[in-house]
């Protein structure tokens, strides 16, 4: 049963956090959230759950795109991007990030390289935050020989895109392994070296976000994934782990965030794979929390709607 949201000042901690009406795409299996303010709107990007009952793995082509003026009633737009925009991958239209630069409007995939053995990580772009989008490059931006695991193939996943405050633009992403990278002013080329970041029990789903001078990088921690993090004063570290900000959510072995600042509130948004009867690690579902700081800017411990 959906519950409308309340908006109020309680402290999550010690008081019941209002209920958000969860989850917020019902209509279609939606995970791997990634939302972009931009105007007064929230952009939701998400991909695509579309395994069946008993599939017991990932079934994902394409990637969505929903707007809401007020983070309760979405609109979903045509099919931005699909895994078949990209010429050289093959499937697996895994995780992914919109960010804006000069009215334009970059999106940074996970998906499976035809040629070059594994994940891979490339890059769209639109001259609307709902598309269409088409590939920037024709190649991947980041592919397998290029990053130091040599024991899996599946570490180029999961890209979060970051622009500090002076411009630089920043990509970080990874499994098992976390990565970052500068990225040049067009956004399509990497800038630099590629650089690890040591994180206790990182899995994937970097994100990183910044507020009051602080650096967030929040990430898939352990398997099932929760959701932990670590703060710094520089965007390249060094990082502080600061424990769990996400227990593991409902229902699904992983756990991928996106966290925003809009119209004054700040917002957690995850998947789980609550819905009843249907829902599942491979049936999963965008849910949406608010995140409250603590003075020191530490941020407490999400309490989900299902909780
Ligand atoms: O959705 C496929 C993969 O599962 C994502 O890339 C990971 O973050 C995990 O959510």
């Amino acid at each position: 049963e959906k519950k409308q949201a309340v908006l109020t000042e309680e402290n999550p901690v010690t008081a019941k956090t209002p209920v958000y009406n969860n989850p917020v795409i019902s209509h279609k299996f939606t995970a791997d959230p990634a939302a972009l303010v931009h105007n007064d709107s929230v952009y939701l990007y998400t991909g695509h759950d579309e395994a069946a009952k008993d599939f017991h793995f990932y079934d994902m082509k394409e990637w969505l795109v929903f707007s809401s003026a007020d983070m309760v009633n979405w609109k979903e737009h045509e099919v931005p991007l699909r895994v078949t925009d990209f010429k050289w991958a093959k499937g697996d239209a895994w995780a992914a990030q919109v960010i804006e630069r000069d009215g334009r409007f970059y999106w940074y995939v996970s998906v499976t390289h035809a040629t070059n053995p594994g994940k891979a990580i490339g890059v769209a772009v639109s001259d609307s935050p709902v598309g269409p989008f088409e590939d920037a490059l024709g190649k991947a931006l980041i592919s397998n020989d290029m990053t130091t695991a040599t024991d899996i193939s599946w570490d180029d996943i999961d890209p979060t895109v970051f622009i500090d405050d002076d411009g630089q633009a920043y990509l970080y992403w990874g499994n098992t392994k976390c990565y970052y990278a500068k990225l040049k002013e067009n956004m399509t080329e990497i800038d630099g070296d590629i650089h690890t970041v040591d994180l206790p029990e990182f899995t994937e789903a970097p994100w990183i976000h910044k507020r009051n001078g602080w650096y967030y990088l929040s990430y898939a921690y352990q398997f099932p994934e929760k959701t932990a993090y670590a703060m710094s004063r520089s965007v390249t570290g060094p990082w502080e782990f600061k424990g769990i900000l996400n227990e593991i959510a409902g229902n699904s072995n992983t756990n991928h965030q996106a966290i925003i600042r809009f119209k004054d509130r700040d917002y957690f948004i995850y998947h789980n794979g609550g819905i009843p009867t249907d829902g599942g690690s491979f049936r999963r579902s965008v849910c949406i929390d608010y995140l409250y700081y603590n003075a020191d800017g530490t941020m407490k411990r999400v309490l989900m709607t299902s909780e």
